[in-house]
């Protein structure tokens, strides 16, 4: 296998808590500050570099419907076990709800059925998993930034935090739930849509339904599967690990631009 799933392995593979999990993932950087400094400050360099060279608003390559891949792996979670989402599943999703809420004038929450009135995108893309796989796929939805405008920011609001409703790692104290965080740049970018459809059918299960973002310009791991809420915030700093994603938490980029 190749390294990135080998160190993947490794970061989620110890039972321990979350805090001494950040610490096995990124002793290195723990350990000298600087370090940490220089890493962080490369990440700002590449998110600034990457935007000068192609531009806030420039599109990720679209394929044709005759690129879509016959198979598209599920990656990560393939069902979120707990008892709230296996209700949801069985009544179709009728009774899931979508909270938009921190810092905006008008919280929502709204159902699929609403989300599935509004104008919609269908794009079809290039998935890049950091494991080393890609897929194309179809995906049709909500444009984020058009749910943004309706709930209105706030001025200090800075990042778009989706909660998931599954659990990658089990932990006692609820840190291994799936989360990813985009800035407002990313937020409003045209390709960035709330899907419910792929390949032109509801998601399935394994790829994230009733809703999963798809956020174009990154990595696969930002394509928060299972979104049940998404939370405007101005910093990290008080969720989980303070790094703005599961994997984030366990060492990876949060700037995860291809
Ligand atoms: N909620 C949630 N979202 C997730 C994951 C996950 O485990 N849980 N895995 C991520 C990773 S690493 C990838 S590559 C993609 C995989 O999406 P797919 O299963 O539709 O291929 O989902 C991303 N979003
Ligand atoms: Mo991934």
């Amino acid at each position: 296998m190749n390294r990135f799933l080998t160190r993947r392995r490794f970061l989620i593979g110890s039972t321990l808590g979350a805090s001494a999990l950040t610490l096995s993932g990124c002793d290195l950087f723990d350990q000298n500050d600087k370090v940490a400094g220089v890493i962080r400050s490369a990440e700002t360099l590449t998110m600034k570099a990457q935007r000068l060279l192609q531009g806030r608003d420039a599109l990720a390559r679209e394929f044709s419907e005759a690129d879509i891949s016959p198979s598209f792996r599920v990656n990560g979670t393939s069902s979120p076990d707990s008892e709230e989402y296996a209700e949801l599943l069985e009544g179709r999703f009728a009774k899931w709800r979508l909270t938009i809420d921190g810092l905006v004038e008008r919280p929502l929450q709204i159902s699929l059925d609403d989300l599935k009135k509004l104008p919609a995108r269908t794009q079809v893309t290039r998935h890049d998993c950091v494991e080393g796989w890609s897929a194309i796929g179809k995906w049709t939805g909500v444009p984020l930034g058009t749910l943004l405008k309706t709930v209105g920011l706030r001025p200090n609001a800075r990042f778009a935090v989706f909660h998931c409703a599954d659990e990658l790692e089990k932990t006692l104290d609820g840190s291994g739930r799936y989360y990813e965080s985009i800035d407002l740049v990313d937020a409003f970018h045209p390709q960035t849509i709330l899907a419910y459809q792929m390949n032109g059918k509801d998601l399935t299960v394994g790829h994230g339904a009733p809703l999963r973002l798809r956020v174009e310009r990154h990595l696969g791991y930002k394509h928060a599967k299972y979104v049940m809420r998404i939370e405007i915030v101005d910093s990290f700093d008080s969720l989980w690990g303070g790094n703005g994603g599961f994997w984030e938490d366990r060492g990876y980029e949060w700037y995860a631009g291809i």
